[in-house]
């Protein structure tokens, strides 16, 4: 059994009180939506979050001494991205109608409607609603929208059973409370997707005190959790969800004959943290195991209740589950979660290296029919003189009633296409100014921006508007440099929250003061390592000025062969990880820009043995010359000797 509560004695977060006193998240949201006022309190504004709804104002229309440009951000709760016609159809018109005049497609396959007048709310949520869709549980206190791999395969079992299982854990953690339906429905019961009866009778089991003793809220309580807890459900070999930044990932594993056996599952991720603060760190998520599937719902409820009762409710900042499991360590977080599951954990099994699919252009989708996936810059949906995405986007929907996933990467994928149907489409997409993926840049193509400003009021700079200029000077940066074709994963976000994984990226961009930036470098191609900070502050001014000695070292001494994790030439992430930062700064000290207009040193590239390359690099440091001069002065030197 299970034993005392660390968490229940000390003082709790305000938050806590306010979760408690909402009567399962009635007030005060329910009184104040009544009021004729532009805002919300800020009490309201904590469990409006819980509906979907985040306050936010136009920080661009901010004015010293008037009130602020109040409005209303909404995210849909859409397990594995999936968004039927109609509903799509309800959020264009929507957004419209109510919002901005885009969507935003979000990097947890969800929509945000930004821009709309808390004197609206009622409405944007009940049509959402009514066209089958839902904001419940999207931002807040409890299980966020459950990710899984966007790709439609109809021959690949794993592939179903992931989308399966991803709406079947976002069931089973769903709010049982009435208060959504009250509120934005007055009373109406939503006319929603029956649960699968294992998913019922999961919920009501009562394992070893996985529930609580709360008729409204079975698993949660009325205190909910203590912090956002995320799970993505991925085949083996897919990384498609960044499977190591979430709480909770669990990965399919089939037998030889294509059956359902059990999941692997990671648990501890997580990449919010704060400058300057120490305590609060990105953390790549461990194995925890596996689970047969007839047990998988007892035990995401026992990682669950473990989060739920020890989780930190006293520092919002070390409340996330990764805190809990980095203070106990995994053995420990595993003993725990065993008591509530009332049995061991079977061990992990091997899996093959995950890869990073975006699932871009056609494809067959294994049953004769198609899919398609469009890049959508940064996820913003919108018309723009004549690039007219969202005006494209609707016209397929609304003639072809094409349904929907959205990508883990900000991008919209269309599927269940008649082969016949594609030159259609083409120009519909073409007549439209939208690029076929194949002439994207590939900078832009795997990059992703979080929102920042205007809307964001945790931004402390820009990130959305801001890359598209930084992307652009990358690529011309690496055509000067005679890396013309070059590409690697670039992110960036406006502060530390990490909404946007820049922490797993390639060259990741964090907003640390307006138009500066921490460089994080290192991750993998594939988001399977965690990078590092490289630069502290970078004034984005200095962008080429700082990347150039970089990817100068990275043109002259990347490994050709076969890279750690990908076919081909070694990837820049993984460059930097493998050679190390100290490298990349003694490399950087005493590089010299070539003068413009020179014409460039020719320079060939030899491979050499660790211990060799490491006493290199230290006589390099010590007579304070190039590794290249010392290596060249050094062979020159043997081969006449050798010579005679
Ligand atoms: Fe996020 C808060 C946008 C994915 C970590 N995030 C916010 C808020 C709501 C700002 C706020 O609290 O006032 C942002 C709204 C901006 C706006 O104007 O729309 C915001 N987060 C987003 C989205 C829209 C970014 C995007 O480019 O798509 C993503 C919505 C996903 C969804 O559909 O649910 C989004 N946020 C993420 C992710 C990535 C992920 O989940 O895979 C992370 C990092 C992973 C993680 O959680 O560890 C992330 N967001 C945060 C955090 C830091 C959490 C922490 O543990 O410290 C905050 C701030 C907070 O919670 O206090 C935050
Ligand atoms: Fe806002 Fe920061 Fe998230 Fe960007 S990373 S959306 S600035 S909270």
């Amino acid at each position: 059994m299970v034993s005392t509560l660390p968490t229940a004695h000390a003082k709790r977060s305000k938050v806590e009180d306010l979760k408690e006193k909402s009567h399962y998240l009635r007030e005060p949201v329910l009184s104040e939506l009544q009021l004729d006022t532009t805002h919300f309190s800020e009490n309201a504004v904590q469990i409006l979050k819980f509906h979907g709804s985040y306050q936010q104002d136009n920080r661009d229309n901010r004015v010293k001494g008037q009130e602020k440009d109040y409005q209303m951000m909404l995210r849909t709760r859409s397990p594995g991205g999936f968004i039927p016609p109609e509903l799509y159809l309800t959020l264009d018109r929507l957004a419209d109608t109510y919002g901005n005049g885009t969507l935003r497609a979000t990097t947890r396959q969800g929509f945000q409607i930004h821009g709309i007048l808390k004197k609206n709310l009622k409405a944007t949520i009940a049509a959402i609603v009514h066209s089958m869709g839902s904001t419940l549980g999207a931002c807040g206190d409890l299980n966020r929208n459950v990710m899984a791999p966007p790709a439609p395969y109809k021959n690949r079992p794993e592939y179903q059973y992931a989308l399966e299982y991803a709406n079947r854990i976002a069931d089973l953690l769903t709010p049982q409370t009435g208060a959504y339906y009250e509120i934005w429905l007055d009373g109406e019961k939503a006319i929603s997707g029956e649960e699968h009866p294992e998913v019922v009778a999961a919920r009501q089991r009562n394992i070893n005190q996985t529930n609580l003793n709360h008729r409204e809220e079975p698993i949660y309580g009325e205190q909910y959790m203590p912090r956002k807890f995320k799970v993505a459900v991925t085949v083996p070999g897919d990384n498609s969800v960044d499977v190591y930044t979430q709480d909770l990932s669990l990965i399919v594993i089939t037998n030889a004959a294509g059956e359902l056996e059990g999941f692997n599952i990671l648990a501890g991720g997580g990449l919010g943290r704060t400058h300057n603060k120490e305590e609060t760190f990105v953390r790549a998520a461990d194995p925890l195991g596996y689970v047969d599937k007839d047990d998988v719902y007892d035990l995401v409820k026992a990682i669950v209740a473990t989060q739920r009762d020890y989780g930190d409710r006293t520092q919002r900042r070390h409340a996330r589950m990764k805190y809990l499991v980095n203070d106990w360590g995994v053995a420990k977080f595993r003993q725990t979660v065993e008591q509530y599951f009332g049995k061991a954990i079977a061990p992990y099994r091997t899996l093959p290296e995950f890869q990073y699919e975006d699932f871009l252009g056609w494809h067959e989708q294994g049953d004769g029919q198609l899919f398609l996936g469009i890049s959508v810059e940064n996820g913003r949906v919108k018309d723009e003189g004549a690039f007219r995405l969202k005006s494209a986007l609707k016209t397929l929907v609304e003639t072809y009633a094409l349904p929907i996933l959205l990508t883990p990467h900000q991008n919209i994928l269309f599927y269940d296409i008649r082969p016949e149907l594609r030159p259609k489409i083409d120009r519909i997409l073409r007549d439209a100014g939208i690029q076929p993926v194949e002439s994207i840049d590939t900078l832009v193509r795997y990059s992703m921006a979080c929102p920042a400003l205007p809307t964001c009021g945790l931004a402390v700079t820009e990130s959305e508007r801001a890359i598209p200029g930084v992307l652009t000077r990358i690529r011309a940066l690496l055509t000067r440099l005679d890396l013309k074709d070059e590409h690697f994963v670039v992110r960036m976000t406006g502060c530390p929250n990490g909404c946007a994984r820049p922490y797993m990226a390639e060259l990741g961009f964090v907003g640390i003061t307006p138009e500066t930036y921490q460089v994080w470098l290192g991750g993998s191609p594939s988001q399977t390592r965690l990078a590092r900070v490289y630069i502290e502050k970078l004034p984005i001014v200095e962008l080429e000025q700082r990347l150039e000695p970089l990817l100068v070292f990275f043109r002259e001494s990347r490994l050709q062969g076969e890279s750690a994790e990908h076919s081909g030439p070694e990837s820049f992430g993984d460059f930097c990880d493998r050679v190390g930062f100290e490298a990349l700064e003694d490399y950087a000290a005493t590089y010299t820009p070539a003068k413009p207009g020179a014409k460039q040193r020719l320079r060939y590239r030899v491979n050499l043995r660790p211990d060799v390359f490491n006493r290199l690099k230290e006589t390099a440091h010590l007579k304070g010359k190039t590794l290249a001069e010392i290596a060249s002065e050094a062979i020159d030197a043997y081969i006449q000797r050798a010579q005679g």
